[in-house]
């Protein structure tokens, strides 16, 4: 076993600051008010290690906050990710897979960085990233149009990105690193054209929407895994608007032409399949974007998440 198999980690993230609408920051408190701790313990049997906090970190919260490199809030996001890698760094070094409840898509670049070093130092191997996103996230400052952190950071998280200032996730070292060999994503379809042009470049394994259409999800799989190769530890952080926003339309930034809800349970199960599964995020659930007429959106893609949850965890298992 690559982590002790019924401990769990739990890192609750209410930060909003990588992009721009409030809200995103209430999903952890949703996640867990609909159930999804006590499933996992009660259902799955799993040990939960959490503080029982929804973590805000105010206290990190810089009074001003000009843009750097065109990048908004960045020193809010570069301290909170650090204190976040911290957090995920001690589970996993534990030897706990890390369940990370989010926060908007910025936030991986603590819980990344965190897993990376303790995977590095424990086991002595390199992670593999499964990047489940209707988005790249790979944007570098000058790329981005938005100056949203939450679409570049995996961008910071391979060291396309980089920037010497310590308080401006100069903090982050070489052990903190994934290689661009071993990243896979699933589910793109709205990817900036800069952005493109890196994926190319850099020869990363990616499989848009279109690929999934073509082969369908279970050659998806095949194919992804095999990139990644056996028993490499997987890092799986899923953005929840790579799902159709008819399954998940509460999120900042809903692309139509998505995954279906069993296709994305079907990704993290096969994830879970592989016994090599360390840490996973959830993030991008907006409770208070609601489409639907009476919170019913809001319910739906917080009960979608909990589902993508539950299934990386091993809840379909016969
Ligand atoms: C765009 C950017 C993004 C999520 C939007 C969008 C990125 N590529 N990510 N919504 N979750 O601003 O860089
Ligand atoms: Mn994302
Ligand atoms: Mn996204
Ligand atoms: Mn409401």
């Amino acid at each position: 076993f690559l982590t002790k198999p019924d401990e769990i980690g739990v890192v609750a993230v209410g930060f909003s600051g990588g992009q721009c609408k409030p809200g995103v920051d209430a999903a952890p408190s949703a996640l867990i008010a609909s159930g999804l701790l006590t499933q996992l313990h009660t259902e799955l049997g799993y040990n939960l290690h959490h503080d029982d906090t929804v973590h805000s970190y105010k206290d990190l919260m810089p009074s001003e906050d000009p843009d750097v490199r065109g990048m908004k809030n960045p020193l809010a996001v570069s301290a909170v990710t650090k204190k976040l890698s911290e957090q995920v760094y001690a589970h996993a070094k534990e030897g706990r897979c890390v369940l990370t409840l989010g926060g908007d898509h910025s936030i991986a670049i603590g819980t990344v960085s965190g897993t990376a070093k303790a995977i590095k130092e424990r086991l002595g191997r390199e992670m593999a990233v499964i990047w489940v996103d209707a988005h790249a996230d790979i944007n570098t400052p000058e790329t981005s149009d938005s100056g949203n952190i939450h679409g570049m950071p995996v961008a910071f998280l391979t060291g396309l990105a980089k920037e010497k200032r310590e308080e401006i996730f100069g903090w982050l070292q070489k052990d903190n690193l994934v290689s661009v060999k071993k990243l896979v994503y699933i589910g793109l379809r709205d990817v900036d054209r800069g952005e493109k042009q890196i994926l190319q470049e850099h020869g990363i394994c990616a499989f848009s929407m279109h690929d999934i259409d073509r082969h369908g999800i279970g050659r998806i799989m095949e194919m992804a895994l095999g990139h990644i190769g056996n028993d490499t530890p997987i890092h799986l952080s899923f953005d929840v608007d790579a799902l159709d926003p008819m399954w998940a339309p509460s999120t900042g930034t809903p692309v139509r032409g998505g995954l279906t809800l069993r296709e994305g349970d079907y990704i993290a199960e096969c994830v879970h399949a592989t016994g090599s599964l360390i840490a996973m995020d959830l993030v991008e659930v907006n409770p208070t974007l609601e489409p639907g007429v009476n919170d019913i959106g809001a319910h739906e893609t917080v009960r979608a998440g909990c589902s993508l949850v539950r299934c990386a965890l091993g809840e379909s298992l016969l």
